[in-house]
């Protein structure tokens, strides 16, 4: 058989534009494809939700490829781990409560599975903007990552969602569009973000948990957002946080939507 070059352009082109159209609205879209927003959206996915994942970047996985300065090994505790085996990476305990794993097994586990689980993850894609109506945001606005770094003045397109995700992590990219666009003010104690500090692992690690919720009407922050977001501290490259962050999101996100879900504890908003 020869193979014709515009065939493979055309299916391309047409199974793009299908899987595009098909998730123009959904039930969560993720801003930020790292370990906190892909953990996000897997759980998810798995429990039935239409859930899409807009990642700037050409790869996904956001920081957890590099491990701690590029030595490419992760640290999780044992709630992390137990995540991890769950996905079905392999863990190593190094010491009572310490466990690590090959990062980029890791990371390539998780995307894998969110998809397969049926998270949309759309790569080379931002956010540049949320789309808002009377009962808060109810979207996001995205473009090609290339129109941004041309910086040409070409418009971009629109998704609706239920729920929007902040998991861009340290940047706050979406918090810091609602602080300058939209009315009202977020639900942090200064009514602003408030900031990352510096690294603590023990702290950081817990709050990145309890900072994970609602902080603006129908926009949640999972994930190294969460802290910056709340002004607690980094945890440097132990990544368990990123990984029971986004299970704990996924737990509201689908108590929110009445969903009865079994094998995921449903986690409160405090
Ligand atoms: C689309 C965007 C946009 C945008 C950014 O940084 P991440 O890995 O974030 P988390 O929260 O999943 O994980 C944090 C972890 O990697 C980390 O940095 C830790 C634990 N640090 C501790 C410390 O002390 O330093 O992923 C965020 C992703 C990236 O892939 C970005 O490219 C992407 O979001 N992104 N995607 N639209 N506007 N902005």
């Amino acid at each position: 058989m020869k193979l014709e070059d515009e065939k493979i352009t055309k299916a391309i082109v047409e199974r793009f534009t299908k899987k595009f159209v098909e998730n123009l609205d959904q039930d969560v879209v993720i801003a930020g494809a790292g370990p906190a927003g892909l953990t996000t959206a897997y759980y998810l996915a798995k429990n039935g939700l239409r859930v899409s994942v807009f990642e700037r970047k050409l790869s996904v996985g956001g920081g957890m490829w590099g491990g701690g300065m590029m030595f490419n090994e992760i640290v999780v505790g044992e709630e992390g781990k137990e995540i991890l085996e769950e996905f079905g990476v392999t863990t190593e305990e190094y010491d009572r409560g310490y466990y690590t794993a090959d990062s980029v097994e890791a990371i390539s586990t998780i995307c894998s599975k969110a998809v397969k689980a049926g998270v949309r993850v759309f790569n080379c894609i931002s956010v540049e903007d949320v789309m808002i109506d009377e009962s808060g945001v109810c979207g996001v606005v995205v473009n090609w990552s290339t129109v941004e770094l041309a910086g040409l003045h070409v418009d971009p397109l629109s998704v609706r969602s239920r729920f929007v995700v902040e998991a861009t992590g340290h940047p706050l990219e979406i918090l810091k569009i609602l602080e300058k666009k939209v009315p009202g003010k977020l639900f942090t104690k200064t009514g602003k973000i408030m900031g990352e500090k510096s690294m603590n692992a023990d702290v950081g690690e817990r709050t990145v948990v309890e900072n994970t919720r609602e902080v603006y009407p129908n926009v949640f922050v999972v994930g190294m957002a969460a802290n910056a977001a709340f002004g607690a501290n980094r945890m440097g490259p132990i990544f368990g946080g990123m990984l029971l962050s986004g299970k704990k999101l996924a737990g509201i996100l689908l108590g929110r939507l009445g969903k009865n879900v079994e094998g995921l504890v449903k986690v409160e908003e405090s």
